[in-house]
């Protein structure tokens, strides 16, 4: 990424850069009257592998993405996890940290409105937070690279061909994300994991199984990290602000090799609003931001054929309301349904003093509970990190458990806007399954849940998700490859494809599954 020849600096004070690199040959960003092939609507998963492929396939492609740039960071770049300031969320006066209480009392604190790299975007009965900026949902995540249970991916996506995913886009998504496996031998000797080892212990004695879990963090420099051969990333707790180094985000995965085919423009801080039909094409009009948030201007292009790839929720309000408002009339009923929150549900246990979880923790998980097999309440708990700095003995987990429930995005004609039917009653199928584990573990340890990282007596967290799923899903908004019916021309490459709650935590599968869907359409509607 050196190659990429971004400063970092410099990048914050520019609102658009060309094709991610300097090395690359410069091109402009959008402007008004511009006419291009391929426009994608964001940067993260679905939008970075849909343009390594187009540009691969020699198509010019521009992607608009509504966050800022932030380099291929060094130093300084990214706000600091335990007091985090205006970089570290999307457009907010006030922090909104998912565990949001220590002691019972809330940790959040006012900051000034930014373009900051974190959204929690509320929707009603949910905080939905999603990564902002060119990388999406890469920069502020965990890192857990999971492919999922074949039988499971099986039942919910039946037309997908599972053998070609299994053999061939799993396996190339897992290879352009990076994704590598910690080393057992010094998880089960170094400090930074004690937390882990000790979730896994109590997890074990009340007869669960737990499984290593891969990551796109480079293991081996978190081991140089440990050792004090290298800067501090994950071993610094850094992760949900973005990570100075050691993570394979996009920007240093996809997002790179596409602009190394000179074929790629990255147009930041510009929010597609709307999208028509204009003669063989499509019209997108789009508002450049300021860093607060103010619009500075209004902008118009026309493409051939345009990329939704903002999300679950980006996507899926995007489409919503180009429906209701007859720009795209033609668009499925289908379109904004099947939304769900993966099943996520955090919870905390108090340890108790012999069960220590150590004041030295990563901030990269490694391991889960695999309860996935519990017919009465199935369930995958991610034994997570709380790097306080101190040792504290909570073992915290986020659980993604198999809740069926969904709601729906929908447009309100007296507001304009869109919105997300999903009452907080529709979570408690997933706490009864995240129940199961942890009741059990804390009456064999003769422990208690911890009530005040919640709120105040408030044992589960289940008023956010990490993992939006759905709202155009495949086979059904869209045909089976992310074409949407009735507008030839636009597709869907996002996690809005994947129905509401894949059973494990979902980048690998977007991104194999926008590998596979690009696959088709580059041979078939491209020429
Ligand atoms: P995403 O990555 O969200 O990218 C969408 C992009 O579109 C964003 O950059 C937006 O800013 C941009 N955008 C939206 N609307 C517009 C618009 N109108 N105009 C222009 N641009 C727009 O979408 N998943 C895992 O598999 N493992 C983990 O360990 C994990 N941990 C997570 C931790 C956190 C704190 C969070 C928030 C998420 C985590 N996830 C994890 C979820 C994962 O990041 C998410 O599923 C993917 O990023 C979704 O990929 P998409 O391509 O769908």
């Amino acid at each position: 990424m050196a190659a990429t020849g971004l400063a970092a600096g410099a990048v914050a004070l520019a609102p658009t850069l060309s094709a991610t690199t300097a090395a690359a040959s410069p091109r402009r960003a959008l402007n008004t009257g511009d006419r291009v092939p391929a426009l994608i609507i964001g940067s993260g998963y679905g939008g970075a592998v849909t343009a390594l492929r187009l540009a691969q396939a020699g198509i010019d492609t521009h992607i608009v993405e509504m966050g800022r740039d932030w380099g291929t960071a060094t130093s300084g770049v990214f706000t600091s996890t335990t007091s985090p300031d205006k970089r570290g969320f999307w457009l907010r006066d006030r922090t909104a940290q998912p565990v949001s209480h220590f002691m019972g009392v809330s940790i959040d604190k006012p900051i000034e409105k930014y373009v900051g790299i974190l959204d929690c975007e509320n929707m009603g009965g949910i905080n939905v937070y999603q990564g902002r900026g060119v990388g999406g949902g890469s920069l502020v995540n965990g890192g857990m690279a999971v492919t999922p249970r074949r039988g499971y991916f099986e039942e919910l996506l039946p037309s997908v061909d599972s053998n070609e995913m299994y053999n061939v886009f799993f396996p190339r998504a897992n290879t352009g994300l990076g994704v590598n496996n910690i080393d057992p031998a010094w998880f089960e000797s170094t400090e930074w994991y004690k937390f882990a080892r000790t979730g896994r212990k109590t997890a074990e004695r009340s007869g669960f199984k737990t499984v290593f879990v891969p990551n796109v963090y480079d293991m081996n420099y978190m081991k140089q990290e440990a050792a004090g051969q290298a800067p501090k990333s994950a071993l610094a707790g850094e992760v949900i602000f973005g990570n100075h180094y050691g993570k394979k985000s996009l920007p240093k995965t996809y997002l790179a090799q596409a602009a190394s085919t000179g074929k790629v423009t990255i147009t930041t801080l510009h929010r597609v609003t709307k999208v028509v039909p204009s003669g063989a094409g499509y019209s997108v009009e789009m508002e450049q931001i300021n860093e607060q948030g103010g619009v500075v201007a209004t902008k118009t292009v026309t493409a051939d054929k345009v990329f939704f790839a903002a999300g679950s929720v980006g996507t899926s309000k995007l489409l919503v309301a180009m429906k209701a408002q007859g720009h795209l009339p033609n668009l499925s009923g289908e379109v904004g349904q099947g939304w769900g929150n993966n099943g996520n549900v955090m919870v905390a246990r108090a340890n108790h003093l012999w069960d220590a979880t150590g004041g030295k923790q990563s901030s990269i998980p490694t391991m889960g509970i695999d309860n996935w097999d519990d017919a009465g309440g199935p369930a995958f708990a991610e034994i997570a990190p709380f790097p306080a700095g101190a040792d504290l003995f909570i073992s915290l987990y986020l659980a993604i458990t198999k809740n069926p429930e969904r709601g729906q995005f929908q447009y309100n004609s007296s507001t304009g806007k869109v919105g997300l039917s999903w009452q907080a009653s529709q979570n408690q199928p997933g706490i009864n399954m995240a129940k199961r584990i942890f009741d059990k573990i804390n009456s064999k340890e003769g422990t208690i849940y911890r009530t005040d990282m919640f709120g105040g007596y408030k044992v589960w967290g289940d008023g956010l998700t990490y993992h939006p799923l759905g709202g155009a899903i495949l086979n059904k908004a869209t045909d089976n490859y992310g074409r949407l019916h009735g507008h030839p021309g636009l597709y869907v490459m996002d996690g809005s494809l994947v129905p509401g709650n894949l059973g494990v935590n979902p980048f690998v599968t977007i991104t194999a599954l926008a590998e596979r869907n690009i696959a088709t359409i580059v041979a078939s509607d491209m020429h």
